[in-house]
């Protein structure tokens, strides 16, 4: 087979994934029209033309932007299930999807419609195609640990309702000066009631941010990671504990973190022993969904089938499946 079907036809699982990042521009000028929000855009193609970033900020204020067009649990819903269908097609049997509820309760959209349209998605793509999925409620950092208390205090009634869905925390947006110590208490207390934890690291901050997630939060897995090459010592802590990280090459190279694929450093990560996965990121403003991320470093970093095969299969091990789950998948 060629390289592109021979990576459609691997089963993946995606780690890291924010729903808002799948708003199209076509849905999105879709539910603006529906819920008269006002866009600064006037056409899909004068949106999409904007997609053109120079750093995680400037991508995070079109980002944010978008999502104001989120108003109804119907919304949420039809967002989560086009992003199911894209996935389907891609292959992607199980997804660990990330989403920021801040963002909407800013707006005054209750939490309860976040959760439930998401929720009502992801239990149909399960009931109709057995497409496995997980939430992770994610604060911002750039926000205020309160804020994220706050959050955290209005979703915990939800947790009964969403026990098969609402797996863990994560912390993401604008990444440096918000440290990880910023909501080291925060993260302690989701600890102590069990979710599963993980945090974005090592994306545009320093290597040290990546040593306070593990240290400091706890957290089980690094969201994109890529700059802990810099710190050998971490590098060796990182292959010796297998702790994965979930990288997003297209998102790297759109908010140039690289700027150019072919030095991406996601298979020196590989080969010196770390448990790397190959995720979307915001899929709808990075140019791809899974098989294009894979296909993007197939191609550029001149992967083997063997490698390509490794970091599909680590999306499996990376994730927090039940152990037979993740064999029956795979
Ligand atoms: C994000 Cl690429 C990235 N980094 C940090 N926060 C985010 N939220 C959505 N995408
Ligand atoms: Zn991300």
């Amino acid at each position: 087979a060629d390289l592109k079907s021979f990576i459609e036809d691997m089963p993946k699982a995606e780690l890291h994934l924010h729903i808002e990042g799948t708003l199209e521009p076509e849905l999105l000028f879709a539910l603006a029209q529906r819920n008269n929000v006002k866009l600064a855009y006037d056409s899909v193609d004068a949106l999409r033309a904007a997609y053109d970033f120079s750093d995680l900020q400037s991508f995070l204020d079109l980002y944010y932007a978008g999502a104001a067009v989120l108003q109804t649990e119907q919304d949420f819903y039809e967002m989560t299930a086009a992003y199911i269908a894209r996935s389907r097609a891609d292959n992607v049997r199980h997804s660990e999807i990330f989403f920021d509820p801040q963002t909407h309760t800013e707006r005054g959209i209750g939490i309860d419609v976040v959760f439930a349209g998401i929720a009502r998605a992801l239990r149909e793509a399960r009931d109709t195609h057995g497409f496995s999925s997980g939430m992770i409620m994610s604060f911002l950092r750039h926000l205020s640990e309160d804020d994220a208390f706050a959050t955290l205090e209005a979703a915990l009634p939800l947790r009964e309702t969403y026990s098969d869905l609402w797996i863990g925390i994560g912390l993401d947006s604008a990444e440096r000066g918000n440290p990880p110590e910023k909501f080291a208490r925060v993260f302690a207390r989701c600890r102590e009631l069990g979710f599963h934890l993980v945090a974005h690291a090592g994306e545009e901050g320093p290597p040290q941010y990546v040593v306070d997630a593990l240290d400091v939060l706890h957290v089980e897995r690094i969201d994109h990671g890529v700059r802990s090459e810099e710190d050998p010592a971490l590098m060796q802590r990182l292959a010796q504990q297998r702790t994965p990280l979930t990288v997003c090459p297209l998102s790297n190279l759109k908010l140039c973190v690289v700027d150019d694929m072919r030095k991406h450093n996601l298979a020196r990560l590989l080969h010196a022993g770390l448990a790397v996965t190959v995720n979307s990121d915001d899929p709808a403003y990075f140019g791809g969904y899974m098989n294009a991320n894979f296909l993007a470093v197939a191609e550029a970093l001149r992967l083997s089938r063997t490698e390509l095969v490794m970091l599909a299969r680590n999306g499996f091990e990376a994730s927090f499946l039940p152990a037979a789950e993740k064999q029956r998948l795979l």
